[in-house]
Order: structure tokens, then C-alpha cells, then sequence
């Protein structure tokens, strides 16, 4: 069994047993600290319905504002008090996550989306996945016993064409290709280098690990609809983009034997507050 995880005794207070090893389920108690990185731009509304259901145990909760004019930073500190909320300098969902993963803290950095799509309970999935072994745990809607109930039939069929390009270029298996909801250790992303500014993040993501070499679990997840606010993402602009860093990813080494840049914690390019 990995050093990280141990079972929960019965009875054990496992506060005072292993200082160290907070108790995630019923049966799993782990040692590594978690952060949550929220991109988030106008989700006011939907906020109450994310922080709702993330787990107490988390060690900290980020949330990146992408300059939202509506209630966006004030909702999200009155619902999570310490929160840290990163201004976002430049625009789009991946310069959003790649400003909140350099302010987080945690060892394990877990992203979910603001929009009410994501459930915070499966987060004890992902990271059970991580403490048990594997470096990116990435959430599949499309993997036994996930779901979506916000795709339409033209995204789901761009997602499966452009996720078996994935596979079939990279020698990958994964069953779903752009989704937001993942989680790693936080020594990836000296490994997955992340440079790119739009919805192509989780894409670039996930070719960057398999071309490292990082042990990936795929995590069945079930995305509901958007609540509140409409969506930032156009199918075919975005679509493209994802298509231009997959061809562009192809173009360039394996990155496996490469010496990893350094990676600072908190050396973040957003604001943070
Ligand atoms: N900070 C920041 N967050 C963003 C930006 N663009 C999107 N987001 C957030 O990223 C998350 C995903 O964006 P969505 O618009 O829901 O995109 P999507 O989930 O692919 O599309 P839908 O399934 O239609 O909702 C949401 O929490 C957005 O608020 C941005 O430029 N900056
Ligand atoms: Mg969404």
C-alpha cells in the first residue's frame, strides 16, 4: 500500500493517531494536502451550487477570476471563507489554470469548473487514484460509469474524433479528451511544462503526460448541465484550437527523458488576494 493512504480504524482518532492523515470516506484516511483550482468568469450564480458539494477535508480552494462583472469574487469569499482568489492577468480558461496551479500549495491540485457542472463528491475518486499510484487522475464522462448530460451530439462527436486523433498519435487510450474536470500531483506540471491560453488546456494536458510518460488513470465522471449563464465555449473555434496543439504536439519531441524545469510554488503570473 502506498505511503500516502492507510485505512481508517474504527474507533482510531486518526487526528491525534497520525497527525498528518485526514480522514476522505468512510474507509480512506491520506496524508497529502489538496488544492481546488475554480476558473471562474461570471459564475456567481452557479457558485453556491459548486461549493455545496466540495469536501470539507480540502486544503485549500482557488478560484481564478477571469475580470467577471457580475458577483463572481464576493459570492465565492462568502461562501468559502480563505478562499484564494487569483486575478487573472491574460485571457482564457488555460492562462486561468495556469495562474490558480502556480499559487496552489496543496501536493495534489485538482480542477473543477464553476459552471455547476462538475460534483465535488467525485474528488475523493480522483484522489484515491492519485495516493494509490497514479500521477493524473483524468475525469472520462465517457469511461464505465461516467455520464454527461451537457454535450451536444456535434461536441460529443468532435470530442470522439478528435480524442481517437489523440490515441492514435500518441499511443494513449483514454476514452474522453476535452474535459475540465482532472486532478494530478503537483511535480506534473514541472513535467507538462502548460503554455497555451484557451479551452486547448486539457488537450495539451493530457498529450503532455502521456508524451512524459506520467502514470494516468482515467476516472469515470458524470458532468451535469450548466445551471445559471451560457457557455464560453464555440464547438468549432474551439475545436480548431484543439486540433492546432494536437497537431503542433505531434510536431515536437517526447518529452519523457527531459529534465523537468523547476517549478515554484506560488510564483503565479495571476494576482493573488
Ligand atoms: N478565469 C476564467 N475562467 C474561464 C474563462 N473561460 C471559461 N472559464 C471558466 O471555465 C469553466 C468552463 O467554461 P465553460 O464556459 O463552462 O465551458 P465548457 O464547460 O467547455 O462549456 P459548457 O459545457 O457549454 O458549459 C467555467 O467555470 C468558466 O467560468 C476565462 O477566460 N477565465
Ligand atoms: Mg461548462
Amino acid at each position: 500500500m502506498s505511503s500516502f493512504l492507510r485505512p481508517v480504524i474504527e474507533g482510531q482518532d486518526q487526528r491525534t493517531s497520525a497527525s498528518h492523515y485526514r480522514p476522505v470516506s468512510s474507509h480512506l484516511a491520506i496524508a497529502p494536502p489538496v488544492s481546488v483550482v475554480i476558473p471562474a468568469m461570471n459564475e456567481a450564480e452557479n457558485l453556491p451550487y459548486v461549493f455545496k458539494t466540495l469536501p470539507a477535508w480540502i486544503h485549500e480552494v482557488i478560484l481564478v477570476d477571469g475580470n467577471s462583472t457580475d458577483d463572481t469574487v464576493r459570492v465565492a469569499r462568502d461562501l468559502w471563507p480563505g478562499i484564494k482568489v487569483v486575478k487573472q492577468r491574460g485571457r482564457g480558461k488555460g492562462d486561468a489554470l495556469i495562474s490558480g496551479f502556480a499559487a496552489c500549495t496543496g501536493e495534489i491540485i485538482v480542477m473543477v469548473d464553476a459552471d455547476g457542472s462538475a460534483d465535488g463528491h467525485e474528488i475523493v475518486s480522483y484522489v484515491s487514484a492519485l495516493v494509490s499510484g497514479a500521477d493524473f487522475a483524468k475525469g472520462s464522462r465517457f469511461a464505465n460509469g461516467g455520464g454527461t448530460d451537457d454535450m451536444t451530439p456535434v461536441r460529443k462527436l468532435g470530442n470522439r474524433v478528435l480524442c481517437a486523433v489523440v490515441n492514435a498519435k500518441f499511443g494513449a487510450r483514454y476514452t474522453d479528451l476535452c474535459y475540465g474536470y482532472n486532478a494530478f500531483w503537483r511535480h506534473c506540471l514541472d513535467k507538462i511544462d502548460l503554455d497555451c491560453t484557451g479551452f486547448e488546456v486539457e488537450t495539451l494536458m493530457n498529450i503532455r503526460v502521456v508524451k512524459a510518460g506520467l502514470r494516468v488513470q482515467e476516472i469515470p465522471s458524470h458532468e451535469y448541465v450548466r445551471i445559471h449563464g451560457m457557455s464560453n465555449l464555440s464547438a468549432v473555434r474551439d475545436g480548431l484550437r484543439v486540433l492546432r496543439v494536437i497537431l503542433k504536439e505531434q510536431g515536437k519531441r517526447r518529452t519523457g527523458r527531459r529534465r523537468p524545469p523547476v517549478f515554484a510554488p506560488g510564483a503565479g503570473r495571476g494576482e493573488v488576494s
